[in-house]
């Protein structure tokens, strides 16, 4: 399909359990200059809860980290005058195209999706059909609205290459109904690490929460967890393959701060792990500080929360309706 007019920007996180460091390096942080940027576009971030349920949700929290989620994006620095945000199981059209590309996808395609070989083995014999097909809710998310643009961390990209293929395979066999999306990547922050194990990403269920920052935490448990961090052997501070520790909190430092690795590196040439650490520590603080201050009067003020969802949930619905109803028509669904 061409692409006329603003491009569209989609993209979301799962309110399943504290948001964290991952979450606002390698997402959160790219939506926001995108948003800043001056070229036209349409932003479009969702609390896609529906896919939280793929694993066990308690119904209480669950509804506390969706408005939880919503607070932190606006928090963060999206602005519900540029960017449109959403909860996804308020708008149906999400699932219903979810089926239908349940019914498209291959069995062979899903069962190549590392996620869900991570995510299933840690779940054993309670992991749903859900799980495994997870990446058609999100084709579905992505495609409902046209979107051009995708930003997410690393771990994402296979499920946008999906999202591609099931659109191809729905216009082939059924015309051009859907664009293509692409994924939109800072290759730099994509994939931040475990302070604990610096060879797997940090993760909301993470079992070891030392290694995760949360973007909730108190100034005191940010600088525990720094100190905690495990390093590599010998002393330098440097970003180098085989030292994957220093080299996690480096890239943080780097994003955090804005400043080159190398000017970093510079800097800590004669000085300590510790002295790199404490520096650290203090400008997570810095950085977080206004955040978790804007979350809490943002979430205080349930009116407006209510009011930046609400719109959002109609924009998305009419927005999404048109293109159910195109689908529907294509394919001889009822009586439309
Ligand atoms: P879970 O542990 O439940 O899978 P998660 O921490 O991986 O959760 P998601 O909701 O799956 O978080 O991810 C939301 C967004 O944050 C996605 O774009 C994802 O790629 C990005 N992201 C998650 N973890 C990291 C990380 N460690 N580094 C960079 N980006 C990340
Ligand atoms: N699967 C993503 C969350 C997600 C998403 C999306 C991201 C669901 N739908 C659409 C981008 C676009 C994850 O981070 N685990």
């Amino acid at each position: 399909m061409e692409n006329k007019g603003k491009k569209i920007i989609f993209s979301g996180i799962q309110p399943s359990g504290n948001l964290h460091l991952g979450n606002y390096i390698g997402a959160i942080n790219q939506w926001v200059v995108m948003q800043e940027e001056s070229s036209e576009k349409e932003l479009i971030f969702c609390v896609v809860d529906l896919h939280a349920i793929t694993v066990y949700q308690s119904s209480a929290v669950l509804k506390e980290k969706i408005l939880e989620v919503a607070a932190l994006y606006l928090a963060c620095g999206i602005d519900p005058k540029k960017s449109k945000i959403f909860v996804q199981s308020e708008n149906p059209d999400h699932s219903y195209l979810a089926w239908i590309f349940d019914c498209l996808t291959p069995m062979g395609w899903m069962n190549r999706m590392t996620q869900f070989k991570d995510k299933s083995a840690k779940q054993k014999e309670s992991t749903s059909v859900g799980l495994f097909n997870y990446p058609a809710l999100m084709a579905a998310d992505i495609l409902l609205y046209d979107t051009d643009y995708v930003p997410v961390g690393e771990d994402q990209t296979q499920h946008v290459e999906l999202t591609c293929d099931i659109a191809a395979r729905f216009n082939r066999l059924y015309g051009e109904n859907f664009k293509l999306p692409k994924t939109i990547i800072d290759r730099k922050a994509a994939r931040i690490m475990s302070l604990q194990n610096p060879l797997t990403k940090m993760s909301k269920s993470d079992e070891n929460q030392d290694g995760v920052i949360n973007l909730l935490d108190a100034k005191d448990d940010i600088a525990k967890k720094i100190k905690k961090a495990v390093t590599d052997s010998g002393r330098e501070i440097v970003y180098e393959q085989d030292k994957p520790a220093i080299s996690n909190l480096l890239v943080i430092y780097s994003k955090l701060s804005g400043r080159e690795i190398n000017s970093i590196e510079e800097e800590y040439r004669l000085k300590s792990y510790a002295d790199f650490k404490n520096d650290l520590a203090e400008l997570m603080v810095d950085v977080l500080s206004p955040v978790q201050d804007k979350y809490r009067e943002i979430r205080q003020d349930a009116g407006y929360l209510g009011k930046v969802l609400d719109e959002g949930r109609e924009f998305a619905v009419k927005k999404s309706s048109v293109k159910v109803a195109n689908v529907r028509r294509a394919m001889g669904l009822g009586r439309i």
